[in-house]
């Protein structure tokens, strides 16, 4: 087999791509071009062998259905492997880097056979950016190799851009399904769960995923390197790697202001990403919905970019009502996973239409009525959408130089005791405020539906590293960013009223709550203090034209001083797992936060 092509001229890809073909065996080596042509040929060989269904009403669109086995990110299958257990701290999945070496190498020996081996060279940002790093990613899966077209840049412009000895991120991935000779290939190939494993090799800057073919256990740009191993290199190197969606809102002055907001999974952060404002004048446009990398400008101040190219977003609960954007998005040149399929053929999920078809194929590709009782599509199924097909995509969403970022916004799934927003007292206290962000759990992260669960920067599943030291690293940046910080909120849209409705209607009202945060930037509105942060009194919020039941304002924006200095303990506990590594900065921020509980519980 001849592995290489002769325009590759770069000796340490070569070696590598090599190596993992001894080590893998593949039938046939492919170098991705990144070409329309090359999208095209794949998409039409998975049609052919069923595991894609083109869709009639959408152009170059195009339906899969995965294993019902392999439907997620899987969270108790990652693994970052440090040397040294410590650095990993006690929020990631360890193994020694030998021993994980060892067990992975013996799942690859041979995985690929029967199959073609694609070598896929993709920028993790615009290719010209200072911020952007290159990855190659080999995989056996051709829907692999269609997604990273959409969400990254691939191809020939990645390798002119590498040169021959430029630094690369390798990204190794096998469905772990090999083809014995004659065998008949399945619609998904994918591993049992104990052979899955999504791992990462910070020291070396390297990625190892068997097994799974979905999402972020495959798409290894997205959060394996873009989060992961980002995070590592970020600290090393003194950025910022963040799970957070980028948007510019625009005054009716014309004024812009940029803001880097962390959500936990399934907060709407795609939703808010594309925000219609509700509020007269003011207009908004999407940079990124799921992450920010930044670095600190030759004027001091921090600036973002999108390091990806599409959108991965979540389909169902999509719609006209929670994120118009998005639903003009998705009219073609898209890949949908685990959604319905209609009998007109388009793709459906609960919640786009508020009456369901009468009859579709559902995920698992059985015939589905409304009166089935299970739901038609995924509860994690996605959309890979191009970003440039966003009708409200930010012109200078591919400046190579990013955006200066005003205001950092972390959020959580609250549905009692977290106001609608609060405002940081400072850096120090804003850290805080990130590292004891929580959220309800949902669907996308698996496990237990309803439960609290501490997610620091909503980066739980995300740092590559003792998120301790992570902690200290966000502190850092800040004595870096100096008076050039960005200003610090945290908001909750998912607080319920005594009869259990939602208090605020989000969506597009979200943007009342972020003109205070740029009115507060420009010092132009007020707010009170209060043990917690700054609060917006209902005065210092644009209400114009939305109706709420008297009282719900106050009640959103209510400190409930009992409930507060009850979650005390469990925000220690949440700390305290840190051991030495927490930073003796938020150990007295936990105190102050103590303090002015205690003085206002008085
Ligand atoms: O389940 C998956 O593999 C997708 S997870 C995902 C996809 C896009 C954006 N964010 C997320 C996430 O879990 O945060
Ligand atoms: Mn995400």
């Amino acid at each position: 087999m001849d592995s290489i092509q002769p325009s590759v001229q770069h000796s340490g890809l070569i070696q590598w791509v090599e190596e993992a073909a001894r080590m893998c065996q593949p039938a046939d080596i492919h170098w991705c071009d990144g070409s329309k042509a090359e999208y095209d040929r794949l998409m039409a060989g998975m049609v052919e062998s069923g595991a894609a269904t083109e869709l009639s009403q959408q152009p170059n669109s195009y339906l899969f259905r995965s294993d019902a086995s392999d439907v997620a990110r899987v969270e108790d299958r990652t693994y970052i492997s440090h040397p040294d257990r410590d650095d990993a701290g006690p929020t990631n999945n360890w193994m020694d880097p030998e021993g994980l070496k060892k067990r992975m190498r013996e799942l690859y020996e041979g995985c690929m056979a029967g199959r073609t081996m694609y070598v896929i060279p993709f920028s993790m940002g615009p290719i010209d950016s200072p911020i952007a790093r290159i990855g190659i990613e080999i995989t056996d899966s051709p829907y692999v190799v269609c997604n990273m077209h959409i969400m990254t840049r691939v191809g020939t412009v990645v390798m002119d851009r590498l040169g021959t000895d430029g630094e690369f991120i390798p990204c190794l991935h096998s469905v772990g399904a090999p083809l014995a000779p004659g065998q008949e290939d399945v619609t998904w190939p994918c591993a049992p769960m104990e052979e899955k494993y999504i791992s990462h090799f910070p020291r070396e800057n390297l990625i190892w995923s068997h097994g799974s073919g979905y999402g972020g256990n495959a798409l290894l740009g997205k959060k394996c390197l873009a989060l992961r191993i980002a995070s590592n290199m970020a600290r090393r190197e003194g950025w910022m790697a963040e799970h957070m969606l980028i948007l510019r809102l625009i005054s009716p002055e014309g004024r812009r202001y940029h803001i880097a907001a962390a959500f936990p999974s399934a907060c709407g952060k795609t939703n808010l990403a594309m925000l219609q404002p509700t509020i007269s004048g003011w207009s908004c446009e999407c940079i990124g919905d799921d992450i920010a990398w930044m670095q600190i400008g030759p004027n001091g101040r921090l600036r973002a970019i999108n390091p990806e190219s599409g959108f991965f977003g979540v389909a169902p609960g999509t719609s006209y009502d929670s994120n118009p954007m998005a639903m003009d998005m998705l009219h073609g040149n898209c890949i949908y996973t685990n959604c319905a399929l209609t009998d007109d053929g388009d793709v459906w999920w609960e919640g786009k239409t508020d009456q369901p078809p009468a009859h579709a194929v559902d995920w698992k590709g059985g015939d589905w009525t409304p009166s089935n009782g299970t739901p038609a599509a995924h509860p994690n199924a996605r959309f890979t959408a191009p970003a440039s097909q966003c009708p409200v995509i930010s012109p200078d969403w591919e400046d190579p130089e990013g955006v200066p970022i005003d205001i950092f916004v972390f959020g959580g799934r609250r549905s009692h005791v977290a106001p609608l927003v609060v405002q940081a007292l400072n850096w120090d206290h804003g850290v805080f405020l990130g590292a004891t962000a929580a959220s309800e759990t949902t669907a996308a992260n698996i496990g237990s539906v309803g439960n609290l669960r501490y997610d620091p920067f909503a980066m739980l599943p995300f740092c590559g590293y003792n998120m301790g030291d992570y902690f200290s690293h966000w502190l850092n940046m800040g004595d870096r960013l100096g008076g050039k910080a960005p200003l610090i909120f945290r908001v909750n849209w998912f607080r319920l009223g005594l009869d259990g409705q939602w208090l605020w209607p989000g969506f597009g009202e979200n943007s009342r709550v972020l003109k205070w945060m740029c009115e507060r930037f420009d010092d132009q509105s007020g707010a009170v203090e209060s043990p917690v942060g700054y609060l917006p009194r209902v005065q210092d919020l644009d209400l114009d034209g939305l109706e709420l039941p008297t009282g719900d304002m106050e009640e959103l924006l209510r400190i409930d001083i009992p409930a507060w200095t009850q979650e005390v303990e469990d925000v220690r506990r949440h700390l305290i797992r840190f051991g030495d590594r927490l930073p003796a900065r938020l150990a007295a921020q936990l105190a102050a936060h103590e303090e002015r509980l205690k003085a206002a519980g008085k």
